[in-house]
């Protein structure tokens, strides 16, 4: 209960930012990608990070006007950056399950793209496995009315939940996003190596691109590359940045 009135001071007083962790393509080496990573900057207890409050946040429906916020200051930000360097970088925005029930998120989205100016196609939404479990009929339309408003969808986590390989032939996304507990031991596991590579083999094969998550070291990065990832996220290539960071490192890594 103190923290669901702390998280409504914390968006009237916008104590919220924004990290952007840069996700590189694995052959060519440049930045085509940001995911926005929400922080809290709390008045006594400094940096909270969103593990310790989107649960809250999910739970009393706070997530909706905080999942707002995120939408339109990731397209804010990116549209800020874009005029500032000319250059063409996604923007990834993660969906928590409420807001992605929510019947009026392709309005929220709609919206923040009219308000900022930014172009659909430089936005993505990250779901995960779990949401789009339950009817298929229902997720599957559902996913068709947001890619409608010109965004592209990836699966987030890939690889942690139950889907399965036919159902996800039928769900309209772009993109998978290997969950990071099958890239941390490589190159040590070799399961985990296999299991890799075959995610990445079964998602080409359904047109989708592969985004492998946590990439920590020069032999994970190899090996993805090596097995035809096309993008990977990832301290060995960026921690989550400020604006201003990134700003620099964009203009580092050209
Ligand atoms: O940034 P960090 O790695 O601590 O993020 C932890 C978790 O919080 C991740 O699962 C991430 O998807 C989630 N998260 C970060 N930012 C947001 C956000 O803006 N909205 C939602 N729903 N989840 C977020
Ligand atoms: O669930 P999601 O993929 O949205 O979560 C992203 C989270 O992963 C963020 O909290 C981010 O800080 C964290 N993260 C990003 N890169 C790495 C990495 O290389 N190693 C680890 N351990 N965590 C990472
Ligand atoms: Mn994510
Ligand atoms: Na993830």
């Amino acid at each position: 209960l103190l923290m669901e009135q702390e998280l409504r001071h914390a968006l009237q007083f916008e104590e919220f930012t924004l990290g952007f962790q840069p996700q590189v393509n694995l052959t060519t080496g440049k930045i085509v990608s940001v995911e926005a990573l929400i922080r809290w900057h709390h008045p006594s207890k400094g940096l909270v990070m969103p593990d310790s409050f989107i649960s809250v946040a999910e739970e009393t429906g706070l997530i909706n006007p905080i999942g707002r916020w995120v939408l339109k200051n990731a397209c804010m930000q990116m549209k800020m950056l874009q005029d500032l360097t000319g250059s063409a970088i996604k923007i990834a925005v993660n969906l928590s399950a409420r807001q992605f029930d929510d019947p009026k998120l392709e309005q929220s989205i709609e919206e923040a793209l009219n308000e900022t100016g930014l172009e659909p196609e430089w936005l993505e939404l990250e779901v995960t496995e779990s949401m789009l479990m339950g009817d298929i009929q229902a997720v599957t339309n559902k996913l068709k009315r947001l890619r409608q408003t010109g965004v592209s969808l990836a699966i987030d986590d890939f690889g942690s939940g139950y889907s399965s390989l036919s159902y996800l032939k039928k769900l309209p996304v772009n993109a998978l996003k290997v969950d990071r507990e099958f890239v941390r031991d490589i190159p040590e596991d070799s399961n985990d190596m296999e299991i890799t590579s075959a995610i990445i083999a079964v998602a080409h094969k359904l047109q989708l691109k592969v985004v492998a998550e946590g990439v920590e070291t020069a032999e994970q990065k190899e090996y993805l590359l090596a097995n035809q990832c096309d993008f990977a996220q990832g301290y060995f290539f960026s921690k989550p940045l400020s604006f201003e960071d990134l700003y620099i490192y964009l203009n580092e890594h050209k």
